[in-house]
């Protein structure tokens, strides 16, 4: 066995080298500091709110609680025993599927990382749809066969739910390709985690996108942890939007707690997409509140980092300001948390009285020229 010589860089060694440290983990909590950086958050958010109407602005609220309230079902129905293998949790980070998918049109295409559950709605599919699929049901949008991990739907545009971590970022450039080709107006959005980015794959499809100009909107939802190591023992360079330089693809970070703030920089680079052709690079800085997955023990960051994100918990911050500007008041986003609420319950209600897939479709959906069971018998 080879004698090792040249001992790994440092935790700290690799802190100092980023002139832009993305990790900040306060001993403890200040409550003031954070209550006056939320307020600046907001106050930024309500300049944003010229160019849309109170349904669309009110539209916007729905999705992003349905997604969490979705997933909080999800988090139960797991622990209970009805969702089987891998489950990624959304909560955190729903302004960023939901201001993004709102700058694109039906017939767009959406890629989306294992954690998709919310991108699925947001663009369209059932809550039904994507209940049934994690409870591993018939009725599933993959017929219960793909579970968490594999939500697909065609007919909305929502192309996965992908399991290899940056396996999408090729396939969205394809599917940016395809439509370059044949000539239509199409954009695409490839939603990913940070942790991608280290992938090669980022690299090439980057390098070909700008080259043969493909309307690839790459959003990289940078929720700072892969599994349960920090962005700043995985990177060198941590400013994921300057990697875009590299390959002269036009990028910007973005701030992925304020859904206005990522719609608006969806709807740039969806600009650029049509009348260009041209990708754009996205990096929008999230957190998620939950562990990476259902099993996840979370001991790799503190509570005092959680709470600190949680003050600018999307939702709380979007509801605020919807009250403020006297879009809504406290009745009416009752109403929506009635409604919403009923329509996650539908769902579970529908997964749970679902069938089971039968074993014949074992042999459906696997391949192009599908295999004859009898075979082999
Ligand atoms: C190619 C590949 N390597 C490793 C894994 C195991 N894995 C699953 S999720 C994950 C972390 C990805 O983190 P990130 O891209 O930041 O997305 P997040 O989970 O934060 O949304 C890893 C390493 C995998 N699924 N695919
Ligand atoms: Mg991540």
């Amino acid at each position: 066995m080879s004698k090792q010589t040249a001992a790994p860089p440092s935790r700290a060694g690799a802190e100092e080298q980023s002139s832009t440290s993305v990790i900040d983990t306060p001993a403890e909590v200040d409550r003031k500091q954070l209550a006056r950086e939320r307020d600046e958050i907001k106050e930024r958010q309500k300049d944003r709110f010229a160019g849309l109407n109170q349904e669309q602005l009110i539209d916007l609220y729905r999705q992003m609680l349905l997604i969490r309230r979705f997933e909080e079902k999800s988090a139960e129905a797991y622990v209970a025993g009805k969702i089987g293998g891998f489950c990624h949790l959304y909560i955190g980070q729903e302004a960023v599927a939901v201001g993004a998918i709102s700058a694109i049109n039906k017939d767009d295409y959406v890629f989306a990382s294992y954690r998709e559950h919310g991108h699925a709605l947001a663009k369209g599919m059932s809550a039904r749809a994507v209940m049934a699929e994690l409870f591993g049901k018939a009725t599933g949008c993959s017929k219960g066969k793909g579970g968490s991990m594999h939500m697909f739907d065609k007919d909305v545009g929502f192309l996965g739910g992908h399991a290899i971590v940056g396996g999408q970022i090729p396939l969205a450039t394809g599917a940016a390709f395809a439509s370059m080709y044949q000539g239509t107006d199409q954009v695409t959005l490839c939603f990913f985690g940070e942790a991608a980015v280290n992938q090669g794959a980022f690299h090439e499809s980057l390098n070909m996108a700008q080259l043969w100009k493909l309307p690839c909107i790459y959003i990289c939802e940078n929720n700072q942890y892969g599994m349960g190591t920090s962005l700043a023992r995985a990177m060198s360079l941590r400013d994921i939007a300057q990697k875009g330089c590299a390959y002269e693809v036009a990028s910007e970070f973005v701030d992925g707690m304020d859904v206005l703030a990522v719609r608006e920089a969806v709807l740039r680079a969806v600009e650029r997409g049509r009348k260009q052709s041209l990708p754009t690079l996205l990096e929008v800085r999230t957190y998620r509140f939950m562990g990476h997955s259902m099993s996840d023990p979370g001991n790799y960051r503190t509570r005092a980092e959680i709470e600190k994100y949680q003050e600018r918990d999307p939702i709380k911050l979007f509801s605020a300001s919807l009250l403020e500007r006297k879009i809504v008041d406290e009745k009416r986003l009752e109403e929506i948390d009635q409604q919403v609420r009923h329509e996650v319950e539908d769902a579970v209600r529908f997964a749970d009285e679902s069938p089971l897939p039968e074993p014949e479709e074992l042999y459906t959906d696997v391949y192009a020229n599908p295999i004859d069971p009898s075979r082999n018998r």
